[in-house]
């Protein structure tokens, strides 16, 4: 299950804000933060898909494309705007592509990195998600 969440974005003359809040406005408790920039002209990331983890990502600067797919249908969201969150839930398998040169994905997760959570080989993915 993947869904985009709306960030209020707080906005005066200033200029704008978005705050974000575990299990507030975010469906999840926030365990990790990262964030992925100077992303190559035509790279691919992602390719994996996670067992248990949750994801939330946001373009908060430039912009790249996700697609997901979770064994049986395929989607893919454009993410442009600092105010607009991919929700990601376990298993789906995602890839992010066409970065912008100055694309900021922001990505809060809902536990520790650890390794042993990816699935990494397609054919693997499928054999989990039919198994599960
Ligand atoms: C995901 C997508 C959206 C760490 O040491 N700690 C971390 O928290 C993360 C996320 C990565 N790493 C290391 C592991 C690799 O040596 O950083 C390197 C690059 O990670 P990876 O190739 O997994 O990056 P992406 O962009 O393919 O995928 C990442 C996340 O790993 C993944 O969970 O859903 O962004």
């Amino acid at each position: 299950m993947y869904k985009i969440i709306d960030l209020q974005i707080k906005g005066d003359y200033r200029g704008s804000l978005i705050a974000i809040e575990e299990n507030v406005n975010i469906p999840f408790s926030i365990k990790r933060i990262y964030y992925i920039f100077d992303t190559k002209h035509g790279v691919t990331r992602g390719q994996h898909a996670h067992i248990n983890l949750k994801q939330l990502l946001i373009a908060v600067n430039g912009s790249c494309t996700v697609s997901l797919d979770d064994g049986k249908n395929k989607g893919c969201v454009k993410l442009n705007s600092p105010s607009s969150g991919l929700f990601i839930e376990k298993m789906l398998w995602r890839e992010m592509y066409d970065f912008s040169n100055d694309c900021v994905l922001l990505v809060l997760a809902n536990k520790e990195y650890s390794e042993s959570d990816y699935l990494r080989n397609y054919s693997e993915f499928l054999k989990y998600v039919n198994n599960v």
